[in-house]
């Protein structure tokens, strides 16, 4: 199987992403997956240009798209993805589009098809704070993740999809006191077992209805 996981670049005023970071340390293989990466930029306007791009050069059976969400406490796979940009910040091209759809007249939401409710179990199993979040914002991750089920939707395409928001890691919290952080070892075993349990597993049954609906 062939997995395709997304990064972003830093972004709000910090010099880290976590989900660089990790992407960065995925190993090439993981049992009989094969892992591409593809570093995204924090900005609307190019961003799902580079994920097709990259979906179409690595032709995957399931996506992860991951981010940083500072304020998280845990690693946080999402459950929906919704039809709507509306920016706290400018992105890293200077956007700030207020209450704009994503793609404009369609679906008010997606659900992921990755099984997040196994994954966060065998993550916490592992001995990982994980929860399932029931928003990805509105920002540029949700603006990805929204594109990405959106792409697989209209090309009825056959690879899974799926986002997971990442705490800042130790470095960043420490210029923020008080906010939560997780070590990166940590946040890449937390993808490796998204991964893994996503391979074996399929969506959960309300994401694979919303699929078919
Ligand atoms: N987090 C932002 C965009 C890039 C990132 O890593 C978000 O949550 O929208």
């Amino acid at each position: 199987m062939k997995i395709l996981v997304t990064g972003f670049e830093p972004f709000g005023g910090e010099r880290l992403n976590p989900s660089q970071a990790a992407i960065d340390r995925l190993p090439a293989r993981l049992g009989g997956l094969r892992i591409a990466t593809q570093l995204l930029p924090a900005a609307y306007a190019p961003s799902l240009g580079l994920l097709r791009a990259a979906i179409a050069r690595e032709d995957p059976d399931i996506v992860l798209c991951t981010g940083e969400a500072g304020s998280r406490i845990d690693l946080t796979p999402e459950r929906v993805a919704i039809n709507v940009q509306d920016a706290r910040i400018r992105d890293n091209e200077g956007d700030q589009p207020i209450d704009v759809a994503v793609v404009p007249g369609g679906p008010a939401a997606y659900f992921t098809t990755l099984p997040i409710k196994a994954a966060v179990h065998a993550m916490r199993e592992a001995g990982l704070p994980a929860s399932v979040s029931n928003s990805a914002g509105t920002f540029v991750c949700n603006h990805v993740f929204y594109g990405l089920m959106h792409y697989a939707a209209m090309r009825k395409a056959r690879f899974r999809g799926g986002f997971m928001h990442l705490p800042y890691l130790p470095e960043q919290a420490a210029n923020h006191p008080k906010a939560p952080s997780m070590a990166l070892d940590c946040i890449v075993r937390g993808i490796e077992i998204v991964l893994t349990v996503s391979a074996e597993t399929g969506a959960d049954l309300v994401a694979a209805e919303g699929e078919t609906a």
